[in-house]
């Protein structure tokens, strides 16, 4: 092994470190120039075998080699990482002086906001508000309001079972959540109870076989009609504006008495709409939850939140609040 051997050894490691174009290229040529299996490794472990003069100057000879081989090939290495560096900086380039990408933003369901906004209305009033269980028992949806084990709304016909045999039905009204609190709350009371109720009706443009509901009562000492009049004006007037006009009709619900209808006034062309149903708490109602009715009166009302919105914002069927259509729903 003499100089001239040695920079051909070096020529040819130079001459691929500089055409190596990447990394793993760059990797190979290290492994053909100076790994164990190179000329030049090769070499170093021919080393032993000569005598000592011999190993003294072919050693210093290759390790001057390997030490700039090596040089070299760092020095590549720098270049190419530098490089790809560059490379993955143009490829990742963001322009953030662009114009920003537009978030459309969601918003609750229109039903929701209806919802939302009727609890409210009554919040602002002092009434607080409850939730309850969907599946109920006959017990608090029916009995306890007064509705006896034969009334036709029981029936298959008007409410959907979850079990006849155990009388576990889908609350065909979100009275029973005012029920729980009577039977655990001493009065006064005044409570707003919105939620999703359930009845076997077909769909149709004003019908739908689950709705929802807000129901309100209040419970206290000398509660009059006067009261609820006073308090539907005001719950009216603060929905569909402050010219709005009440009147009351007589009714019949089995759990009120007297009970009555509320229509409130809309354009001369429209006259009187019905937006909910209303009554005094009856007696038997207030006793069977533990309430003394001698000492007590409330009144309870019942609004259908898909009315209120159909009327609010001219919906003409009710199937437009359950499609699901965003271009529909967008609009609200
Ligand atoms: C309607 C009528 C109404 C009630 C709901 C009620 C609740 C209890 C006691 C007495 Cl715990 N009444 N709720 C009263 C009158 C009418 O709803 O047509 N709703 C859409």
């Amino acid at each position: 092994m003499d100089a001239s051997e040695v920079a051909v050894l070096r020529d040819a490691a130079l001459a691929a470190f500089a055409g190596a174009e990447d990394v793993a290229t760059l990797e190979q040529a290290r492994i053909d120039h100076l790994g164990r299996r190179s000329p030049l490794g090769e070499a170093q472990r021919g080393l032993g075998a000569l005598d000592d003069e011999e190993r003294r100057r072919v050693g210093a000879l290759l390790n001057g080699l390997r030490m700039e081989v090596t040089e070299a090939f760092d020095r590549r290495h720098g270049e190419l990482d530098a490089i790809e560096l560059g490379r993955r900086l143009e490829r990742e380039r963001r322009d953030l002086t662009g114009p920003a990408r537009r978030v459309r933003p969601g918003r609750p369901h229109l039903l929701t906001q209806v919802e939302e906004e009727i609890v409210d209305v009554f919040v602002g009033m002092g009434f607080s508000v409850a939730e309850g269980p969907e599946v109920e028992s006959g017990r608090f949806n029916f009995d306890l309001l007064n509705i006896p084990p034969d009334h036709p709304a029981r029936g298959t016909m008007d409410t959907i079972y979850v079990d006849e045999d155990a009388d576990v039905v889908l609350r065909t009204h979100t009275s029973p959540v005012q029920v729980r609190t009577m039977l655990t709350h001493e009065p006064p009371i005044a409570v707003v109870c919105p939620g999703r109720v359930y009845r076997a009706d077909s769909v149709d443009a004003t019908h739908s076989p689950v709705f929802t509901q807000v129901e309100g009562l209040l419970v206290a000492e000398g509660v009059s009609m006067a009261h609820l009049r006073g308090t539907l004006l005001a719950f009216a007037r603060a929905l569909f504006g402050d010219d709005r006009e009440v009147r009351l009709r007589p009714s019949f619900f089995p759990f009120t008495e007297p009970s009555a209808e509320v229509d409130v006034s809309f354009d001369s062309a429209s006259g009187w709409l019905e937006i909910l149903g209303s009554g005094m708490v009856d007696p038997a109602v207030l006793s069977a939850c533990g309430i003394d009715p001698e000492r007590y009166t409330g009144f309870a009302f019942g609004i259908g939140v898909e009315r209120v919105a159909m009327l609010r914002h001219g919906v003409a069927d009710i199937r437009d609040l359950y499609d699901a259509d965003a271009r529909f729903l967008a609009a609200f």
